[in-house]
């Protein structure tokens, strides 16, 4: 296997660590010599061992029958290892110490914790590096980690589900406007994001749980609660649950105290008020609608205000998908 067949190799089977490995970035090593893989290692779990060090603890069980010596090897890693001591050691200084001289990585670490300093740490005990191979697919597989630390804020998304005349309730009233397939695809794109962000209307109306029920496993995304009214911490919304609570004033302030947790998206799944709030600020990436073929007629509430249509806030439709009798529109900015 050449460079390009093992780096293809790598990103694709981190993809299968998404869900347990965010909000960190799905990463994939392998050490290699000549054209034989020796070991491959992932980041599986958020908060344990990074792929390297996977990869490598592998290898070592074939030192003295498959190579003679670490600097026999080479190793590929998706991303560039990192340089920091966070929930574990630092990656770079492991693969120094194990002896290595060759290494082939993808996309460079955009967390200015590392940026660059990993693959410092690796030229400066004069190992060979090469960085940059497919270092797009890496970024698209970790979208909302990129775009974070580009953009100094994690990726918003809003989520609504809107009847065929535009509206989202009736004053008061929890109505499900679409269909159950609908309702189950929320579950999975729920699932993709870091953090899911209500407000208070919502929680006292509706009482969600505003959690992913999907049938694998993942890390459940962190709560947020935007709200100026008491409320009771006895619902649902808190079981088992870390739950952010602001007070709805400086929206962008509120985002951007996110800029240096782990959170590299959220996602906002509120009633009209505050999601006409949020696309007023201008902070919105991506907007989700679902909606029926049902109507709710003159007592419902609109989602938009003026002539009721999202293309006044700048977005534009990227893709529509028909669910059941639904239709599912992806905006983008
Ligand atoms: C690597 N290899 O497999 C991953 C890396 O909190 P920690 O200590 O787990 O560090 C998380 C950060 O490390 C994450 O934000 C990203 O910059 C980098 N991820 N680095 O060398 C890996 N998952
Ligand atoms: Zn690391």
């Amino acid at each position: 296997m050449n460079y390009e067949e093992l780096m293809l190799r790598a990103i694709t089977k981190a993809e299968k660590f998404k869900f347990t490995a965010k909000p960190n970035p799905v990463v994939g090593a392998i050490v290699f010599k000549d054209n034989e893989i020796i070991s491959e290692g992932y980041h599986e779990t958020y908060g344990k061992n990074h792929a390297e060090i996977n990869a490598i603890e592998k290898a070592k069980n074939y030192l003295g029958k498959k190579f003679e010596s670490f600097s026999e090897l080479s190793l590929i890693c998706t991303l560039e290892p990192c340089s920091h001591h966070g929930k574990t050691g630092s990656c770079a200084d492991f693969i120094v110490d194990t002896g290595f001289k060759n290494i082939i990585i993808g996309a460079i670490d955009p967390n200015p914790k590392v940026a660059g300093k990993g693959i410092k740490i690796l030229q400066d005990n004069n190992i060979s590096v090469e960085f940059g191979l497919f270092e797009d697919l890496v970024e698209k597989q970790n979208k909302f980690f990129f775009y974070k630390h580009k953009n100094k804020k994690p990726y918003i998304t809003i989520k609504i589900a809107s009847s065929l005349d535009g509206k989202s309730h009736y004053n008061d009233e929890r109505v499900f406007i679409t269909s159950q397939s609908s309702l189950d695809d929320v579950q999975k794109i729920r699932a993709e994001y870091d953090a899911i962000l209500t407000g208070g209307n919502t929680l006292r109306n509706d009482n969600p749980k505003m959690n992913s029920r999907v049938d694998f496993a993942l890390n459940q995304p962190k709560k947020i609660l935007l709200t100026n009214n008491a409320y009771s911490k006895e619902l649902d919304f808190f079981k088992n649950a870390s739950v952010d609570v602001f007070k709805i004033n400086d929206l962008k302030k509120i985002i951007n105290s996110y800029q240096n947790s782990e959170i590299c998206s959220i996602l906002i799944e509120a009633g009209p008020k505050l999601v006409n709030s949020f696309l007023k600020e201008g902070i919105v990436d991506e907007l989700i609608v679902y909606s029926s073929t049902k109507k709710l007629g003159e007592k419902g509430i609109n989602w938009f205000y003026e002539d009721n249509a999202i293309e006044n806030y700048g977005f534009k439709l990227e893709s529509s998908y028909k669910i059941d009798t639904d239709l599912k529109e992806i905006f983008k900015k």
